[in-house]
């Protein structure tokens, strides 16, 4: 069924700063998941703690606001309950890159089917400016008594060694880019990364929407680069050139589709492998109780472990 964007809106005041990329962030998901037609009831927004995670309270789903760096955790428990909602995690870069890494990590092994969008704005919003994992070092923000001396985690880098095999970077003021972004995201069927970069007027002075301007390009409109992976043999021969893309953050920082593998199959598929009717009867469809009397005995499927006196 056709669907307005407006249908995904909540009646919730948005608390974020004026000017904020999160703005842009916002709107593209409504207009992504409108245009593709996404019932609410079949879309989960998992967010972390952060400005950012606020996006839960913002779109209309089954959503959950989760402990800080658990987002991924906590989509990844939805999603493997009923793989057929549409799970979209929201979460900042200090909740993704700093506290929540190694689930990072651990779903870009697993190549499960949810969507990631990284609100990159480099710097701790919430709690008021401090130096996130994606801020480069030297670079002295308002908030920093000196300049930030950890180097910054790459992202899309970071993506690309674990796993993840759809991995793309948008800028949250380019908010039409960023809806085909989404779009095509949340289709992919495997674990998908969209790096947003997002300007934080309230506490990051120095990547600024100038900033980032002057710098940003979208592959698509240069010649030669193909991120597409259709075969194994192909991600032999691309991998070099695509992890050099990926690197690619200073002067000139690209955006767009920077990698993509279709060939990897993802987890909800290796599961069906060895439980045959996970897809047409995934746990959270499955019945737990029959005439008000539940199928489901804890005792009786541990008595065999339980130490009685
Ligand atoms: C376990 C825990 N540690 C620390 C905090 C404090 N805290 C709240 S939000 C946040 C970081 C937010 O930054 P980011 O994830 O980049 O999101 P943004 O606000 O920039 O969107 C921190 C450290 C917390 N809530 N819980
Ligand atoms: S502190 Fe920064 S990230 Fe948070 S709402 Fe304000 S502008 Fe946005």
């Amino acid at each position: 069924m056709a669907r307005s964007w407006l249908d995904y809106k909540t009646q919730a005041w948005v608390q974020w700063c004026p000017g904020c990329g999160d703005f842009g962030i916002l709107n593209s998901i409504y207009r992504a998941v409108s245009e593709l037609g996404i019932d609410p009831e079949n879309l989960a927004v998992v967010g972390g703690i952060g400005c950012s995670g606020r996006t839960t309270y913002y779109v209309k789903g089954s959503n959950f606001h989760a402990l800080h760096g658990r987002a991924i955790p906590v989509a990844t428990g939805v999603k493997l309950a009923n793989p057929h909602l549409n799970v979209i995690v929201a979460g900042g870069d200090g909740d993704l890159m700093g506290i929540g890494g190694g689930h990072f990590v651990a779903l870009g092994r697993r190549n499960l089917n949810i969507t990631v969008l990284l609100f990159d704005n480099a710097v701790y919003g919430l709690t008021k400016g401090q130096a996130a994992p994606t801020l480069p070092a030297w670079v002295k923000t308002k908030a920093l008594s000196m300049p930030n001396i950890h180097d910054n985690i790459n992202p899309v880098l970071l993506a690309f060694a674990a796993g993840y095999t759809f991995i793309a970077r948008g800028y949250a003021y380019h908010t039409q880019q960023l809806k085909e972004l989404i779009k095509t995201a949340v289709r992919h069927r495997g674990a998908a990364l969209v790096d947003i970069l997002q300007p934080c007027p309230t506490y990051n002075n120095i990547m600024t929407n100038k900033w980032y301007e002057e710098r940003i390009y979208y592959v698509d409109q240069e010649e030669g680069y193909d991120p597409i992976i259709r075969t194994p043999e192909e991600f032999q021969k691309k991998a070099p050139a695509i992890a050099a893309k990926l690197m690619e953050f200073g002067d000139r920082i690209p955006l767009g589709i920077l990698y993509w593998n279709q060939t990897r199959e993802s987890f909800e598929e290796r599961l069906e492998k060895i439980m045959p009717g996970y897809m047409s009867a995934p746990p959270a469809t499955r019945r737990i109780e029959l005439e008000g009397k539940p199928f489901l005995h804890p005792f009786d499927i541990f008595k065999d472990r339980l130490v009685t006196p």
